[in-house]
């Protein structure tokens, strides 16, 4: 039999804020309790337990799982997102207030761009709490949505169960669809009865994507080559907005929108480009220089935890809470603009 909640020990070089923050005392305090949809503490820090590689290592199983574990979550979720326990989040996604004209006009130096956002539904448990059943309901309430968009999102649905391994892999290829097996997701429970209930929507163009139940049970996704970043994050908007007559989004006043990990909330918001910069690639101290200026992260082609190939790095915002859609794309933006002014000046 398993033991049942025993303080978990982490390795003295362990960088996890899960490990920072988990103090003897608030295991003490938490480790009864329960969410109404049954999720505990021992569900929360799995991941982070199981993987001591975890940058966070926590993930909700609802939006009750942020109130009845806050002596973790808040600790956790103000020192990544440096953002108090009373700061409110506001959201505006107009894209009409992004000033942002395409920086790579000859295409020299932007692969492509990218902007996602995580959405949840109101009315059901997070990822890692939810049944499969409930998951397959999912699946059938944002496929119907998703097959009444018209327009040009106008699209179908790919169930991930039947699809065959040469089309998937071809999608993961063309970094249009979501790998399986992440073990961050796996040992949180959000790999639970694999395949089922997952897929992926997508317009004729492939410009307009949408996840369902990987991470979050939609990840909303805007995408096409080149840096035009402005007509990239109109396009997301006017998606999330036609989406949101159909699904309502689970939401908070302090959190913005909720998802299963504490980096996602508030926006929920990734906005990317593939990007070329070889010479600062070899010149890591200036390129941090900015990525930190800028709130930037930079990850590997082929998305988290990998890495970066033939000089092609993956650039976003790190900031999701605490600051608008607008303000995320701006950071993006704006960091992107002095990456290439900076590597023009390398070459
Ligand atoms: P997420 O962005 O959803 O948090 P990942 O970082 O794992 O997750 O990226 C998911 C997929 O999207 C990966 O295949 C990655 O290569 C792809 N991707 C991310 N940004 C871009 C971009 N700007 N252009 C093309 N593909 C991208
Ligand atoms: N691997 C987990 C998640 C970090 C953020 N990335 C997400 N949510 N995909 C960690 O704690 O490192």
């Amino acid at each position: 039999m398993k033991e049942q909640n025993i303080y978990p020990s982490f390795p003295v070089d362990c960088k996890s804020l899960v490990s920072k923050y988990l103090k003897k005392e608030i295991f003490e305090e938490l480790k009864e309790l329960k969410t109404k949809n049954g999720f505990t503490l021992e569900k929360a820090i799995a991941s982070g337990v199981q993987n001591f590689d975890s940058g966070i290592g926590v993930y909700a199983g609802d939006l009750e799982s942020y109130t009845i574990f806050a002596s973790l979550f808040d600790p956790i979720i103000e020192d990544y997102h440096q953002f108090k326990k009373d700061d409110k989040h506001k959201s505006n996604l107009n894209a009409e207030d992004l000033k942002a004209s395409n920086p790579d006009i000859e295409g020299k130096y932007i692969v492509s761009t990218r902007i996602r956002v995580g959405r949840n539904f109101a009315k059901y448990p997070l990822g890692p709490a939810i049944s499969k059943e409930q998951r397959e309901n999912i699946e059938k309430e944002a496929s119907s949505a998703l097959n009444s968009l018209d327009g040009k999102l106008r699209g179908k649905y790919y169930p991930l169960e039947g699809m065959s391994e040469e089309i998937s892999k071809q999608l993961i290829q063309d970094h249009f669809l979501f790998k399986a097996g992440d073990r961050f997701l796996e040992a949180a429970g959000l790999n639970r009865n694999w395949p089922s209930g997952r897929g992926i929507y997508h317009n004729e163009e492939k410009t307009f994507l949408v996840w369902v139940n990987e991470e979050d049970q939609l990840r909303i996704i805007s995408m096409q080559s080149g840096g035009d970043i402005k007509e990239v994050f109109t396009r997301l908007t006017k998606a999330i907005s036609k989406i949101e007559e159909k699904v309502e989004f689970l939401y908070d006043n302090h959190l913005g929108y909720i998802t299963s990990c504490p980096t996602n909330l508030g926006t929920a918001m990734r906005a990317s480009v593939h990007i070329k910069l070889p010479n600062l690639g070899a010149n890591m101290k200036k390129f941090e220089e900015i990525t930190q200026k800028y709130h930037l992260q930079i990850r590997g082609i082929d998305g988290e935890h990998s890495q970066s190939i033939g000089g092609v790095y993956d650039i976003s915002n790190k900031r999701r809470l605490g600051v608008t859609e607008v303000q995320c794309v701006q950071d993006m933006y704006d960091g992107v603009v002095e990456l290439i002014k900076e590597e023009k000046k390398l070459e």
